[in-house]
């Protein structure tokens, strides 16, 4: 057991500045009142609807607790003032509010006295979690949200599509949910599920409402089966292809060759485009093996303008960089080790960069060789190993200049329950989370793993599934 007493500092991810006082401490009791500008009554809404099983927070005028908006600050940034007798929570917008509550949160119920000054390292701090393999509903997606804001992400990528699935509803291609997201899709025919336009609406307006970018993936050229077997038309030869429920990848593609192929991709990034209110549409392109690399290319100079035309920022796994780039174009690194030319130069040329290697952040890598769950052909990856790395170092030539931000990605081949998702999220999501928020001369894996600690009980309290890493001292 650890020592037992709170300090302002331990928070996860490490704030960028913390001034103790440590006389002064405020306690929330009930009836301590929380008052807001009108932009931020639903954060402070929030904050008193996570205290409310223990203590009734009224929010009105004049409370002990203040939320304050001051512009001068960034959107993202807080400052946390906290003296004996009131709590001053000022945010750039309600988006640095929120993430202020949730160090509040963390603190809480008795928060030690002090200045908290913070502000995110990276713009896109992402976690990832692939509906293709194995669906989630609406309502598990949206549980993992709360569990994600609690550390600061702001970005959730939905995996919508692969091999094994087709999960989300598209206007004018039935066929897509009916055949692909029905009985027996998934990995061992674990489906079936999709998200309806409504729910996938649902979905985006949740993770608004906590300040969270949903950030669909429409996979293609390559892993589209599902797509083939829906609609055999987008076949080389027009035959139908098998269902395929394995894990095998690298298989399947659209044919670049062929008119309808273009038809289909614009129909489907434009109604994703349509309901997706965020910057961004994801458009895959990773394991393209079946696809000779001319074709490739030829596909993606078709395909990589259309989110634009739409009013979005494509974004591609990294080996997207073979091909020309739109200025607004983000690559997704995804590789173990050695260096990447590709991206190195599409880097230089000014593209923004999202750090996810395989071997640090992929949350569906088994965390040592007992793991239950989970894959291993990046590795294992242990909590220090998610945590003890830094991204502007990873790729020669890809620096923090280039990096928009670090993403965790949960393939999902594994996967069969909602315990499963949260086994491997936690606690690695929390070392990824503070790599991409925690200014880079903070960090440091002692003081983490004693953080980290802290959050065992809170998890078992409020039955969140984890490993409990012997990495640390629970
Ligand atoms: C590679 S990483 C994939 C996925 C698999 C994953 C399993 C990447 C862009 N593609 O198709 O699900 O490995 O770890």
């Amino acid at each position: 057991m650890r020592a037992q007493t709170k300090q302002l500092s331990d928070v996860i991810p490490l704030p960028a500045s913390v001034r103790p006082v440590p006389a002064a401490s405020f306690t929330i009791v009930s009836g301590t009142a929380v008052s807001a500008p009108p932009s931020a009554t639903a954060v402070a809404a929030h904050l008193a609807a996570h205290l409310a099983a223990k203590w009734d927070l009224p929010v009105g005028e004049g409370g002990a607790i203040r939320l304050v908006e001051d512009s001068g600050l960034p959107a993202e940034a807080y400052r946390l003032e906290i003296t004996s007798e009131s709590v001053t929570l000022t945010g750039g917008t309600a988006q640095g509010l929120f993430w202020g509550v949730q160090t509040l949160l963390q603190l809480g119920p008795e928060l030690p006295g002090g200045v908290i000054e913070d502000a995110p390292r990276y713009a896109y701090r992402g976690a990832m979690l692939d509906l293709a393999r194995h669906f989630f509903t609406a309502d598990e997606v949206k549980a993992h949200i709360d569990l994600l804001v609690q550390f600061k992400i702001n970005h959730l990528h939905l995996h919508l599509t692969d091999d094994q699935g087709w999960r989300l509803e598209i206007p004018g291609w039935p066929l897509l949910t009916e055949v692909s997201g029905g009985e027996g899709t998934g990995v061992d025919g674990t489906g079936p599920g999709f998200l309806t336009l409504a729910e996938y609406a649902d979905v985006v307006a949740y993770a608004a409402e906590r300040f969270v970018t949903i950030v669909p993936e429409i996979d293609m050229p390559g892993h589209v089966n599902a797509v083939q077997l829906a609609y055999p038309e987008l076949t080389a030869d027009g035959q139908p292809v098998s269902q395929r429920t394995d894990a095998e990848v690298g298989y399947s593609s659209l044919v670049a060759g062929k008119e309808e192929t273009y038809a289909f991709v614009e129909d489907v990034i434009k109604a994703v485009c349509d309901v997706t209110p965020g910057p961004y549409l994801h458009i895959g392109g990773d394991e393209c093996h079946s696809t000779p690399p001319e074709d490739y290319r030829t596909f993606l100079a078709r395909v990589l303008p259309l989110p634009g035309k739409y009013g979005k920022r494509a974004i591609g796994w990294h080996e997207i960089a073979a091909a020309d780039l739109p200025e607004t174009a983000v690559v997704q690194y995804w590789r173990i080790e050695g260096d990447a030319p590709d991206v190195a130069r599409a880097a230089a040329a000014g593209r923004q960069v999202i750090m996810a290697p395989a071997d640090r952040t992929y949350l569906d890598m088994k965390y040592d060789p007992d793991t239950r769950l989970g894959l291993d052909w990046a590795g294992h990856v242990s909590v220090r190993r998610s945590y003890d790395w830094d991204p502007a170092d990873r790729l020669p030539g890809v620096g923090e200049q280039a990096l928009l931000g670090v993403e965790a990605p949960l393939w999902s081949e594994t996967l069969r329950s909602v315990a499963d998702l949260q086994y491997l999220t936690f606690p690695r999501l929390p070392a990824i989370a503070e790599v991409a928020w925690s200014p880079r001369a903070a960090r440091n894996w002692e003081s983490f793993r004693t953080r980290l600690a802290a959050f065992g009980p809170r998890w078992e309290a409020t039955g969140v599934t984890f490993h409990r890493s012997p990495e640390i001292d629970w």
